[in-house]
């Protein structure tokens, strides 16, 4: 063999031999599924959104994120079962659903907790806010890692007629998150309570199945419930923050810098979703008038003694860290 021919095999051989090296990288690229229940550009999907473009960028493109928005991968309760099994990696859900799956989460559902928003973001950001992720992770039955929280803003009635005081919802079913303390909430406020899944709430107002429903304005407006809806009357009974979750089988095959990583962008998102979320409401709020919602003034106080019941049945059990809540300025 001349020497280039020895050379060219040479080269041949090794491109050869790295080849199964380079399908091994190539395999090593992963990309996690993220979901959220509203559309792209929404808050909390903008914001996890940049954390997967970081993810990306740190770890030069080995981990990448795809999110699946506006329900793709079903509603809040299939989200958390794909999350559990780690067939979903990131999650980004309300405290409702989880509320009976760790108790002292709760305490966030319950009505008028929260002074106002500025009240609960102090909350989430501090100490109580720290706990309470750590408890969603400690808790063996949510085989969740909870990564951060978001703002959700503050939840008002709407249906097609004004509800100014509690004897207005007087015979009218209200749809609720799926979590029993939200049903006796509306009930201790007037209406009916019906517990539905987020995915079929707009087919339930639009054929009267329910006469109305509860959220903050960014929801009513990206999910068009206010083609359906009119009047929004400004209850203000739950401001209930969101949380990002990460599949605990996931989270398990990470090294301890991933870990790490994620943990950083996640409070990074947490900050970066505030500021969405406030613009975002200014918006919709906006549009929602400009498309002709009526925006209703109530008698909070009314409704702040008529779910007193509620606070005292699932509060009980958590008077000192309702105490510390309060006492947080
Ligand atoms: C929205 C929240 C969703 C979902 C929904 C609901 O405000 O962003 O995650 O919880 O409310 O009412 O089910």
């Amino acid at each position: 063999m001349k020497r280039r021919d020895v050379l060219q095999a040479g080269v041949a051989a090794a491109l050869a031999a790295a080849a199964p090296l380079r399908n091994a990288f190539a395999q090593q690229k992963t990309v996690w599924k993220a979901a959220d229940v509203h559309p792209l550009g929404y808050p909390t999907v903008e914001a996890v959104v940049r954390m997967g473009k970081k993810i990306e960028t740190a770890t030069g493109g080995r981990i990448s994120l795809q999110m699946y928005p506006l329900m793709q991968l079903g509603g809040e309760k299939e989200m958390i079962e794909q999350a559990q099994l780690g067939a979903l990696q990131l999650a980004r859900i309300s405290v409702g659903p989880m509320g009976p799956v760790v108790d002292e989460l709760n305490v966030f559902n319950l009505p008028f907790i929260f002074r106002d928003e500025g009240h609960m973001r102090k909350v989430i950001d501090g100490p109580i806010g720290d706990e309470l992720l750590g408890h969603i992770s400690a808790n063996p039955n949510t085989r969740l890692v909870a990564l951060c929280w978001m703002d959700a803003g503050t939840r008002n009635v709407y249906s097609n007629k004004p509800v100014r005081a509690p004897a207005d919802l007087k015979g009218m079913k209200i749809r609720m998150m799926g979590n029993p303390i939200f049903v006796e909430t509306m009930n201790a406020m007037g209406g009916n309570g019906v517990a539905m899944g987020f995915d079929q709430l707009f087919s339930a107002l639009q054929t009267g199945v329910v006469d109305g429903a509860e959220n903050n304005p960014p929801t009513l407006l990206a999910q068009n419930h206010n083609q359906v809806s009119k009047v929004y009357s400004l209850t203000g009974h739950l401001i209930i923050p969101e949380i990002l979750v990460f599949s605990k089988r996931t989270w398990d095959t990470l090294s301890r810098a991933d870990q790490d990583l994620l943990r950083k962008v996640a409070r990074e998102a947490q900050t970066e979703e505030r500021g969405l979320w406030d613009k975002m409401v200014a918006e919709s709020t906006q549009k929602l008038k400009a498309a002709g919602m009526q925006f209703v003034d109530t008698d909070k106080k009314a409704f702040y003694e008529a779910t007193r019941p509620i606070r005292e049945k699932y509060g009980s059990k958590h008077v000192a860290l309702i105490k510390r809540i309060e006492d947080t300025k």
